[in-house]
């Protein structure tokens, strides 16, 4: 790899959080923290029972707001500072390790887990405190129309302009800790292949579109991907 590349698009999953302690979707049990997805992070469930799905994502709160970045996140901090390219991370992650290891134009396309959103006025606010569907916005302060901005399923995903934009113009697209499993993240590679980007694919074995890789580079994240920085680094013309 000699090759200096100029935009970077690097999509993150649940995977590249797993070393700093955080459960991923769909690990073995096909749970996730002993619930079914589909019960807890649907729309519908939201409106059927929104405080289940509150009291989901307040459980969730204060671990998510303990952990620590591991090696991957500060790899792709030290990627942004010294590699000469405009990198981007577009995460389907609601955890902040990203932003807690220094990483820069970070797009959180399923949400984020302290931010909260008002369905009745659109201010979205940020907490780690417990929310229930009884407390009342803080700017219309009207009561019952608290959600978390978590992008749940049947939803639109965050920032997709932005990220198409992204990935028509980049020239490599890094996939890491991500199953391949949910759209249509799962077909962000598919569209910056077809407009020329290499691709590769950093998981802990083979996914649901690893076929769609140029590359695949199997093992921790926190090991594999500091290499691959340090790889890149010293085949780049930096200065
Ligand atoms: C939408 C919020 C338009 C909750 C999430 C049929 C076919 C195709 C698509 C669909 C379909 N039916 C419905 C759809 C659309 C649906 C979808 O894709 N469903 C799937 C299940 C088939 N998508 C949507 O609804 C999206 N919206 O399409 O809008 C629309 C509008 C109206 C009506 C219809 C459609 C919304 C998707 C967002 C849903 N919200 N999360 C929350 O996060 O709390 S998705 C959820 O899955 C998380 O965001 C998570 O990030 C995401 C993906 O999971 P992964 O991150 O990949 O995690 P996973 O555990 O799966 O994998 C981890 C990987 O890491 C593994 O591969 C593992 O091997 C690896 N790993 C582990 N440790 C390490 C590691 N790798 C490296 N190092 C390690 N140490």
């Amino acid at each position: 790899m000699t090759k200096t590349y100029k935009n970077i698009v690097i999509l993150t999953g649940a995977g590249i959080s797993a070393e700093s302690g955080l459960a991923t979707f769909r690990s073995s049990d096909g749970l996730w923290n002993n619930h079914r997805v589909e019960d807890v992070a649907t729309i519908e469930a939201f409106y059927r029972n929104p405080n289940v799905v509150h009291d989901f994502y307040n459980s969730m709160r204060p671990e998510m707001q303990q952990v620590k970045p591991n090696a991957a996140h500060t790899a792709i901090t030290k990627l942004q500072q010294f590699y000469p390219a405009d990198i981007s991370v577009v995460t389907q992650n609601v955890d902040i390790l990203h932003e807690k290891a220094g990483n820069k134009n970070v797009f959180h396309i399923h949400g984020q887990i302290n931010q909260i959103v008002c369905l009745n006025c659109g201010n979205v606010f940020e907490t780690w405190n417990d929310v229930s569907a009884q407390d009342v916005c803080p700017q219309c302060h009207k009561k019952g129309y608290l959600k978390p901005n978590i992008v749940f399923f049947g939803e639109n995903l965050l920032y997709m302009n932005h990220v198409d934009s992204l990935l028509q113009s980049c020239d490599l697209f890094i996939s890491i800790g991500t199953s391949g499993v949910v759209y249509p993240a799962a077909g962000f590679v598919q569209t910056a292949k077809f407009f020329g980007a290499e691709s590769y694919e950093f998981n802990m074995e083979k996914t649901s579109n690893n076929i769609l890789f140029d590359h695949h580079i199997y093992g921790p994240a926190g090991t594999t991907f500091p290499k691959f920085v340090e790889n890149l680094l010293s085949h780049s013309d930096i200065g």
